[in-house]
């Protein structure tokens, strides 16, 4: 056994007492391995005609799926890191070993971010109320120049990934984008919504046109989820 490996399985516990010293999670729970495959909360054709009922399928059935099984597969000799909530894996991918990380970090990253993204839609778009409108108000400039400045974002990521609005503990928003399946949770920040824009996201319905996309995913916002993440955010309860 390597140092660096003895050094990981020591600090493990401590890691472990820490997660479960946790309050329970209000929503979005984030609870450790073997990690499965949310349901989508809602008909594959909710989302229709923004979003058609096949991509939302493949999307959900084959590319969420394949990152749950692959994040599986990569733990599957590391029972501690499994057994470690998505948040406190992806905080920690310096301490995963090597031969495994870069597999953790796409396929947990990826993991986390369908997680995330599947229960923000399904709604009828608008716009939201209360102290999340304030904050969007203060911190983005209002509802138009976030949608604005969130879709320049997701146009500008070259290839693959996703674009957010993250979330601090004291409700304070931002926008930023990350390659590949990468996440806030990276950084151990946290989202409190996002888009994907890899081309399995949208190719069918809207080929290489990104910024249709972009433009017509609000339209199937759910503020009211969004609204229940920006209080859990605040709470400090917030999983993925
Ligand atoms: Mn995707």
């Amino acid at each position: 056994m390597t140092a660096r490996r003895r050094a990981l399985i020591a600090g493990l516990p401590a890691l472990m007492a820490a997660a479960a010293l946790r309050p329970a999670r209000a929503q979005a729970p984030a609870p450790g391995g073997p990690h499965t495959l949310p349901p989508l909360p809602y008909a594959a054709g909710a989302n229709e005609p923004h979003i058609d009922a096949q991509t939302m399928e493949i999307h959900h059935g084959r590319h969420h799926q394949a990152y749950v099984t692959g994040l599986n597969n990569a733990l599957r000799d590391h029972g501690q890191l499994a057994a470690l909530p998505l948040p406190e894996l992806l905080a920690r991918l310096d301490q995963v070993p090597e031969a495994v990380r870069t597999a953790v970090r796409n396929n947990g990253g990826g993991h986390a971010n369908h997680s995330m993204f599947w229960p923000i839609m399904g709604g009828r778009g608008g716009t939201p109320s209360g102290e999340l409108a304030q904050a969007i108000d203060r911190d983005l400039g209002g509802m138009d120049k976030m949608r604005t400045d969130f879709n320049a974002a997701g146009v500008g990521r070259f290839g693959s990934g996703w674009v957010f609005v993250t979330v601090t503990r004291d409700g304070r928003l931002a926008i930023t984008s990350r390659p590949n399946q990468d996440t806030p949770l990276m950084d151990g920040g946290r989202a409190l919504l996002g888009n994907d824009v890899w081309e399995h996201a949208y190719y069918l319905k809207y080929q290489n046109r990104r910024p249709d996309y972009l433009a017509a995913w609000w339209n199937v916002i759910d503020w009211d989820r969004v609204a229940e993440r920006y209080a859990a955010a605040k709470a400090g309860t917030l999983g993925v």
